[in-house]
């Protein structure tokens, strides 16, 4: 790989473009080809801020959706299942951490955006800002919450930054397993008596219109989707994807048993999309702002947390400073 500085050097002799413009041209021809971008190319700043951006959200967003699941672990009304939740939050703290890696690839530091995410500067996904009354929720959200997650990812593994593109992959294999296994609990549960199938519709319509705003604001009030476009960051737009999500859906619900609650839900064979009731856009704006039924609660929890793992973190850190010392001895 050439780096800024020879290109610098070798245009400079020819006269031609200076090193950033030269820099700037090699990343426009990687992007164009639609190669991958490597920590260690030269890349625009807005390239890697937006990076850095999106990528320490969605790991905050799977650290901070390990709560509303974990509240559960003890609670799953079997051995079998607490095994099966157990695992898929673990997952969740995983992929946290392959994110977490994927960002510092882009300078900046895990402790940092720790800090952002305790001190309430930093977003994470709507959905995980609410409440899991009951089991059946656990079924809504391996459903519809990975359901979403999985529509919005694998384009993803797709994206032009190497590192995000490659935690991504292994991700959507998980999130995979995590929507059957909540798509399982919900038949299980309509199979079952009147109140437990209840249980599940209630379910369903508690997580159905919060899972539909997962894919961000529509197109036309989405500052940053045309750049990140552009730079094959994101591949659809948040209402394709969004209408890719319902599609996948319904034929779902049927086989399930449940009703999808908005009822001017239909395929309309004219456009080739479904038409849908309008979003509530103030709900999703107020749990933005920090106002959703379970903000500070899952930051409060959050901080507990990091405050409660603090002796790890400086064990491990006196480990590794004793094991230098011993091999520089
Ligand atoms: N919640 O210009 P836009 C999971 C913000 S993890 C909160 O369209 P962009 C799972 C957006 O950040 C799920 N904020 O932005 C985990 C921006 O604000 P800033 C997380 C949202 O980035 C555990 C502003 O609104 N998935 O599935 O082009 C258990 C304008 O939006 C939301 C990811 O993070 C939202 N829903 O598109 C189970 C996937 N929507 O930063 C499951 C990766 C928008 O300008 N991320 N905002 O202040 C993405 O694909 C994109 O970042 C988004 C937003 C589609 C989310």
């Amino acid at each position: 790989m050439t780096s800024p500085a020879d290109l610098s050097v070798a245009g400079a002799a020819r006269g031609e473009q200076s090193g950033d413009e030269a820099a700037q041209a090699l990343f426009d021809d990687l992007i164009a080809k639609d190669s991958r971008i490597e920590p260690r190319d030269w890349m625009p700043e807005a390239y890697r801020k937006t990076l850095i951006r999106q990528i320490s959200q969605h790991a905050h967003s799977e650290i901070i959706g390990m709560q509303p699941e974990s509240n559960w672990i003890t609670r799953a009304p079997s051995l079998k299942r607490k095994a099966i939740l157990m695992a898929k939050v673990q997952d969740e703290a995983g992929h946290g951490l392959y994110l977490y890696s994927a960002a510092q690839t882009l300078g900046i530091t895990r402790e940092e955006m720790m800090l952002q995410l305790i001190e309430g500067r930093a977003r994470y996904s709507s959905i995980f800002n609410y409440t899991t009354p009951t089991w059946a929720d656990m079924g809504a959200i391996g459903w519809l919450v990975d359901g979403a997650a999985i529509c919005n990812q694998v384009p993803l593994c797709r994206a032009s930054y190497g590192p995000y593109g490659r935690a991504m992959v292994r991700i959507c294999k998980e999130e995979s397993f995590h929507q059957r296994q909540g798509f399982e609990i919900l038949l299980e549960l309509m199979q079952g008596t009147e109140a437990q199938r209840e249980m599940a519709q209630g379910a369903v319509d508690r997580w159905y219109w919060p899972s539909l705003m997962m894919f961000g604001p529509p197109d036309d009030q989405s500052p940053n989707s045309a750049q990140s476009m552009a730079w094959n960051i994101k591949r659809f737009s948040n209402d394709d994807l969004r209408q890719r999500f319902v599609g996948m859906l319904v034929p779902q619900a049927e086989v399930l048993g449940v009703t999808l609650p908005d009822p001017n839900l239909r395929f309309n064979d004219a456009t080739g999309q479904y038409d849908m009731s309008e979003i509530d856009w103030t709900e999703f704006n107020e749990v933005l702002a920090g106002r959703g039924p379970a903000n500070a609660e899952r930051l409060r929890r959050r901080r507990e947390a990091h405050e409660d793992g603090a002796w790890v973190r400086e064990a491990a850190a006196e480990y590794a400073r004793k094991q230098a010392l011993k091999s520089a001895a």
